[in-house]
């Protein structure tokens, strides 16, 4: 049992270090299946991660998210930790975007906006409560996120592609 949590995180106005701008070419995951449990997480570059490291813990965090030249910003969650595959060497930033996309997006860039933390990571026992928690995760992104001050932020120049840019 995870016990009740609460349904918004953080201060009204994103704190320091937030917001965190992370972009990066849309990289191959480990394959652990994450697109079955109908949450896929698209993989930031290693050194993209590695930076978001230097000023965050690991944990889940939320924010805003666009992708290539699509200039729809939606909102995220994002697992952030080390990764057992690399002998907890190296971390991982994995994004689920909270939209159905008709396609995978491999190689396009991602841009995220990291508006703050939600929780640490935890050691689950069975699948269906991580799954559990996720889904808790999505909510508390989503009503996190309709607050003012991180509103403001989903019509920031850094996700929203200019019409003159080029990728
Ligand atoms: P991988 O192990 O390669 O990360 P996943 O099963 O986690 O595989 O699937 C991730 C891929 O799914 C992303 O790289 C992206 O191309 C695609 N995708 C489709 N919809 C989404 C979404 N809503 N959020 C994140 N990735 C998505
Ligand atoms: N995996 C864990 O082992 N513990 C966690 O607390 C955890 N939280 C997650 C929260 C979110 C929002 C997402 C998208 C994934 C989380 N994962 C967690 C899953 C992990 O990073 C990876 O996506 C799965 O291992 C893929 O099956
Ligand atoms: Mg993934």
């Amino acid at each position: 049992m995870t016990g009740r949590r609460p349904s918004v995180v953080g201060a009204d106005t994103p704190e320091p270090p937030f917001p965190v701008y992370l972009k990066g070419l849309v990289s191959q995951g480990f394959g652990r299946g994450s697109k079955e449990l109908g949450i896929p997480t698209a993989n930031l570059p290693e050194d993209v991660a590695e930076s978001f490291g230097k000023s965050t813990e690991s944990g889940i965090y939320y924010g805003w998210a666009a992708v290539g030249a699509c200039r729809d910003v939606y909102p995220m969650v994002m697992s952030f930790g080390w990764n057992p595959y690399y002998k907890n060497e190296k971390r991982s930033a994995e994004v689920h975007i909270i939209h159905k996309y008709e396609q995978d997006f491999y190689g396009e860039e991602l841009r995220v906006i990291v508006t703050g933390y939600i929780r640490a990571e935890k050691n689950y026992e069975s699948l269906d409560a991580l799954i559990e928690d996720i889904n808790t995760d999505i909510q508390v992104a989503q009503k996190s996120l309709a607050r003012p001050q991180y509103l403001a932020l989903r019509a920031d120049p850094f996700v929203v592609p200019t019409t003159t840019t080029t990728a």
